[in-house]
């Protein structure tokens, strides 16, 4: 596939819980967006939540024989593992960090990122748009 979409912890309760902050789409209408966003830019997708940092690190593992790029949301992970850091590190292709928030106008823990080092860019703060436009960008460098 050519971007693997990898979600983290929580992220299956949106639309039901603080739409204030991360709207009233669920991920089921995101990933659908997703998918057509891509089918529109001539791209195949692969999609991923879990719960479990192990379960996060081994879809990035499995990415690097299957797909050409990586989105990844790490939701709370993001702000504290080193095992994803480690995990992206080893990806050799694109990888975009993007988040739903604005999390450097939310809580000071929210401003430091584990993954950013290790990611070519960052995307945050435009709702279910941060990851059409990650889609976006990965599409340019892969056609580029
Ligand atoms: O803004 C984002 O996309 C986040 O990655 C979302 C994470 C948060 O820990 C990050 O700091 C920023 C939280 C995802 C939890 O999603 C919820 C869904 C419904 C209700 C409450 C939380």
């Amino acid at each position: 596939m050519d971007i693997m979409i990898i979600n983290g912890p929580n992220l299956n309760m949106l639309g039901q819980r603080q739409p204030e902050i991360y709207g009233h789409e669920t991920l089921g209408d995101i990933e659908a967006k997703c998918r057509a966003e891509a089918e529109a830019l001539g791209l195949t997708i692969g999609w991923f939540q879990s719960n479990h940092e192990g379960e996060l690190v081994t879809a990035i593992q499995e990415a690097r024989e299957t797909a050409r790029a990586i989105a990844i949301n790490a939701a709370a992970y993001t702000h504290t593992s080193i095992a994803l850091y480690d995990a992206l590190s080893m990806f050799e292709g694109p990888k975009v960090e993007l988040h739903l928030s604005h999390v450097h106008a939310r809580e000071s823990f929210r401003h430091h990122s584990m993954i950013s080092g290790v990611v070519t860019g960052v995307i945050a703060g435009f709702g279910s748009s941060s990851y059409k436009l990650a889609i976006h960008a990965l599409s340019d460098i892969l056609k580029s």
